[in-house]
Formats: structure tokens, sequence, C-alpha cells
């Protein structure tokens, strides 16, 4: 099975996942990393090529957040078999779309999310800030890519903005089909880094990703690996090499994401409010209404941005939205009802 073009590039295991190896370890078993799933079914990928595996039954009956998912570390006994996974460095999650309660394990140790969006009618701070929180969440680090700077006359004044949405979030102007693209996002697709990219419709990913992957390896995407009965299974990767040896993870539906539960990376976007809050009068103060508010004085006195305290109040309902229990759900419908029964009342003095 094994080929150049589908085996881990040999680059040695990061010091992370290295050292959660003990020394008998080292010598008696290896790591694998999980390049997709369909089902029950793990396509994995090791210095010796691809290879398929039926998830144990140990796993399955597990939780969906103790399965392992893909860009996960497995390791593997002499016998092929998976012991156990290796702790992860980041993992990004979201609500499944439509799905109500679902949360979506998306994927599991990527390095940099570039959140794409261009530099005219995609623009929106408050979108980004979505994307950004995202990141944060999952423990990634976000690096903002502002498409057809050729299109506009002065694309830094985009870049800035970007910037002062969180201390140290990073933004870089581009033309998508620029020939220099390599060069310029060359801090983070560096071999072994593992990157995923997410944005709206339009805004120039699928130029992005096609500049920048090794196109060989994706004419082997649906490549064919023997499964844990010898038999051959053609399956669609997640992961897929990039001319410069990073990886790429991409799914469908993994380039366009919403909030998943965790409430971390709202923390960390809006520490500036978070702190502010502190100061308010009351503690469940709503920072919309409520006198004595810290955030609405900041707000009034043009230290703080209007736009942002609203994104951060509408991300935070979305959230608690998300994260509420069907039951929770139920009865703030049915207080939503009584409400409208009691204004009906008022009104109109009837039922
Ligand atoms: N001028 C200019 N055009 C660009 C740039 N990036 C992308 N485009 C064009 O914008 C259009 C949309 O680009 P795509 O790469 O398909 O956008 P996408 O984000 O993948 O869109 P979806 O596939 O719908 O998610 C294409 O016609 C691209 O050629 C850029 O930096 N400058
Ligand atoms: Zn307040």
């Amino acid at each position: 099975m094994s080929n150049a073009l589908s085996t881990l590039s040999n680059v040695p295991l990061r010091p992370f996942f290295q050292q959660q190896l003990s020394m008998e370890e080292q010598h008696a078993t290896h790591v694998v990393r999980v390049i997709a799933r369909h089902g029950d079914t793990l396509t994995l990928l090791g210095n010796d090529g691809q290879s398929s595996l039926k998830l144990p039954g140990k796993w399955r009956l597990q939780p969906p957040e103790e399965q392992p998912i893909v860009g996960d570390w497995l390791v593997m006994d002499q016998q092929n078999q998976p012991l156990r996974w290796l702790e992860r460095l980041s993992h990004l999650s979201r609500k499944a779309a439509g799905s109500g309660q679902q949360t979506q394990h998306m994927a599991a140790n990527i390095d940099t999310l570039f959140v794409v969006s261009s530099c005219n009618r995609d623009f929106n701070p408050s979108r980004l800030e979505r994307y950004l929180a995202l990141a944060f969440a999952g423990n990634v680090q976000p690096v903002v890519l502002l498409t057809k700077a050729d299109l506009v006359d002065e694309p830094e004044p985009f870049c800035r903005q970007v910037e002062s949405l969180h201390r140290g979030v990073v933004a870089i102007a581009l033309d998508a089909r620029h020939p220099d693209l390599h060069h310029q996002l060359g801090p983070w697709i560096g071999p072994g880094e593992s990157v995923a990219f997410l944005g709206s419709s339009g805004v120039g990913k699928s130029t992005l990703i096609n500049a920048l992957l090794d196109q060989k390896s994706m004419a082997t995407q649906a490549a064919r690996a023997d499964d844990d009965r010898g038999r051959h299974t053609t399956t669609a990767r997640a992961m897929f090499h990039m001319k410069s040896g990073a990886w790429l993870l991409d799914t469908p539906g993994m380039r366009e994401l919403r909030l998943g539960e965790s409430n971390q990376g709202l923390q960390t976007l809006f520490s500036d409010i978070e702190a502010l809050a502190q100061a308010c009068q009351y503690r469940d103060c709503d920072h919309e209404r409520t006198s004595g508010c810290a955030v609405l004085a900041a707000v009034a006195s043009d230290t703080l941005d209007a736009r942002r305290v609203r994104n951060y109040l509408k991300l935070q309902r979305e959230q608690t939205y998300l994260t509420e229990t069907v039951w929770q759900q139920r009865d703030r419908h049915r207080q939503f009802a009584r409400l409208v029964n009691r204004v009906k009342i008022d009104k109109f003095g009837k039922r």
C-alpha cells in the first residue's frame, strides 16, 4: 500500500504528541492519523500508507465526544489494533445545521484556521467575530485572509479593522489568484502543519485551496484501501496534502461553520467587554437596558464600539439557545406563549 503520496511525508511527530508516548510505547507501537471517517469506518494514514479500520466496539458505545475524529492520532499495537488516541492540541466542533441540538465534532489537531472574507461585499466584522470565536473555542489559531485585495484601492484599512477585533489576530489582504500565495501563507503552511479554510460562499476558498493543494494527492482522494478484513473499500478522504507539505482538512460542510457550544471562544474574543461587565451594578445586567451598566457607559463615552457590544450579545444569545436542552426550549416556548396570551388579554380582554 505504501506510496510516496499517501504517507505522512516524513515529518516527525510533534513533541506535544511524542511526549504522550511512554518509552515502551515508543518501541512497541506506532501512531497513525485519522484522515477520514464514514460511519464506523476510519481511514488511517501511517508511515506504511493508508488503511481502513472498523471502529472497535469499546469506542462505538462511547458518546460522540469520546470517539476518534478526523485529525486524531491513534496509537496502534503490533497487531494494528488501536489502543487509544493522543490528547488533542485543538478540536473544532459545531452545531449541526438544521438538526437543533446535535454537536458535530469536525476535526482534531488543526493548527491554523484560515478565516476567508473578501475586501469588498462580503466584508462584515460581526461575521468575522463569529468565526474567530469558533477558532478560539477550539484552541485553533485564526488567520484572516481578505481576498480580492486587487479589487479595492486600499486593502490596508480592512486589515487594520480585522486586527482591531482582537489582540494578536493576523489579517492578510491578498489576491487569491496571485502566484505568490505560497510565500504569503508560508508561516502557516510548513511541512506537518494542519490547516482548514472557513468562510462564506464566493469569497475565494476554492481558488485558494486549488492553488495550494498538491493536485497529485487530489487525484488519489478516492484511494482504495484495505479494510480490517483485507477487503478493498473506496474511501473519500477529508485530509489532503498541500504542495508545501502541510495538511488541508476539508470535508463537505467544513467550510461553513456555525458556533459550537463552548462559551470559551466568546470569553476570549470579548474579554474586554466581560471585564467591563464586572463593574455593572447588577450581576445579571443585560447590558441593554439595566441601570448602572458599565458596558453601556463605555459605549456612551466612545471607549467601546457599539457594534461589538451588539454582536457580543447576539452571539451570546445564540449560544444560550444552542446549548439549552429540549426541556429548557419547551419551557421557553411555553413562557413566550403565556406572555403572548397575557398581552392579548390586556389588549382585547379575551383569550
Ligand atoms: N479578482 C479576484 N477574484 C477572486 C479572488 N478570489 C476569488 N476570486 C474569484 O471569485 C469567484 C469565487 O471564488 P471561489 O474560489 O469559487 O469562492 P468560494 O469561496 O470557493 O465559493 P463557494 O465554492 O461558493 O464556497 C471566482 O470567480 C474567483 O475567480 C481574488 O482575490 N481576486
Ligand atoms: Zn451591564
